[in-house]
């Protein structure tokens, strides 16, 4: 099953993408983890991906193509594999079609978690981490709206979209997606 986790920061793509690993057995491949390992590796891609990182921009798309292509080339994927913040706008879908195409595996699903920016807000400003400070979390809302948003219609018209309110309790919405899958 080869599986892309869409929403806003905070929807809760790698809590589920870590449920989704456990239940399905392939691997759940994180953009954002990934970035976040070579920030504190120190690599150059750290040093270049640091900055935007922490302003609440994206990194480019030739830097997390590139990471998404290598990943992908691993043998762990042949099964499946769950892609947690991949991609993040429109040249980056693109990129993966080609890829997909290239090693015959099209996507099977693209879910996407529907969280109001309330209740991202609480949760990111509860959760801490370097880069969820109140003007960093609102700078990735306006950049998701502009940038990512727009790829629900691109897999709408593919007919691979699943909404899923992402809001209530971690299991119940486990369970939504599993049933949306
Ligand atoms: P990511 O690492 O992808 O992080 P995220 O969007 O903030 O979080 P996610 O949706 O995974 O939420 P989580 O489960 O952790 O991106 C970070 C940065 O990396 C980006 O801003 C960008 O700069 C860069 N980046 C990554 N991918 C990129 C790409 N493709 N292109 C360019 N740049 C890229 O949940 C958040 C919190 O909510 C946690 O504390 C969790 O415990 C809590 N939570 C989860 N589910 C909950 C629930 N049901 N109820 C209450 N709380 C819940």
């Amino acid at each position: 099953m080869r599986i892309v986790l869409l929403g806003a920061p905070g929807s809760g793509k790698g809590t589920q993408g870590q449920r989704l690993m456990q239940h399905l057995r392939i691997p759940q491949i994180s953009t954002g983890d990934l970035l976040r390992e070579a920030v504190a590796r120190e690599t150059e891609l750290g040093r270049r991906a640091q900055a935007d990182m922490h302003a609440g921009r994206l990194v480019a798309d030739e830097i997390v193509i590139e990471m998404i292509h290598q990943r992908l080339a691993q043998p762990d994927t042949t099964a499946g594999f769950i892609l947690d913040g991949f991609p993040r706008t429109r040249p980056q879908a693109a990129a993966l079609d080609v890829l997909l195409e290239k090693i015959r595996q099209p996507l099977d699903k693209v879910v996407n978690l529907d969280v109001p920016d309330a209740e991202i807000i609480s949760r990111l400003l509860a959760r801490g981490r370097v880069d969820d400070t109140e003007a960093t979390i609102r700078k990735r809302l306006e950049v998701y709206a502009q940038q990512t948003r727009p790829l629900l219609d691109y897999y709408r018209a593919e007919g691979k979209l699943a909404i899923v309110p992402g809001v209530g309790l971690v299991n119940e919405i486990f369970d939504r997606i599993i049933a949306a899958l």
